[in-house]
């Protein structure tokens, strides 16, 4: 289901509010996705996932940035995302499980960054928010 407008409003303020600790908002949510679900690193033979590791850091920044394009293009996203969306279908043969355990980690470890600026409104609008961007991502599966 679309995001209705005032779920899009939620969305662009509340990273508005902390799009400014991005790169550690992606690093983080990394790092709660490697800790937590560690099958997830299956995809990342080639990496170091040691806790600091520069590499994590580097696709954390990524990650936070394709997500901050996501947000600028959020009534476009599967045009914003669509060159990621090849990757990850093409190439990188993620499978579409994976998005939700990395939408899971991204909503609480954005969760410690808005602090009291999580309301259950917040909350909802981001996993909608999510959700359709792993759509987008994972919609050349099809
Ligand atoms: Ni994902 C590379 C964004 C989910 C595994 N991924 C990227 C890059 C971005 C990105 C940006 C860097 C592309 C580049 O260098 O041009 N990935 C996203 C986003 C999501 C996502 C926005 C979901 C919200 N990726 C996932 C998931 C997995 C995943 C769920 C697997 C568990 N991604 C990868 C791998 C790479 C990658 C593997 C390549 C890393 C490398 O540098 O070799």
């Amino acid at each position: 289901m679309s995001l209705t407008n005032s779920e899009k409003s939620i969305i662009v303020s509340s990273w508005d509010k902390v799009s400014s600790q991005a790169e550690a908002i992606g690093t983080e949510a990394l790092e709660r996705l490697f800790l937590s679900f560690p099958q997830t690193k299956t995809y990342f033979p080639h990496f170091d996932l040691r806790p600091g590791s520069a590499q994590v850091h580097a696709l954390g920044a990524k990650l936070a940035a394709a997500l901050d394009d996501a947000v600028k293009n959020i009534d476009n996203l599967d045009g914003a995302l669509s060159t990621l969306s090849d990757l990850h279908a093409y190439k990188l043969w993620v499978d579409p499980v994976n998005f939700r355990l990395l939408s899971q980690c991204l909503q609480v470890t954005l969760a410690g960054h808005l602090l009291q600026d999580v309301t259950a409104a917040t909350q909802a609008a981001w996993d909608k928010f999510l959700e359709e961007v792993s759509a987008a991502l994972t919609a050349k599966y099809r």
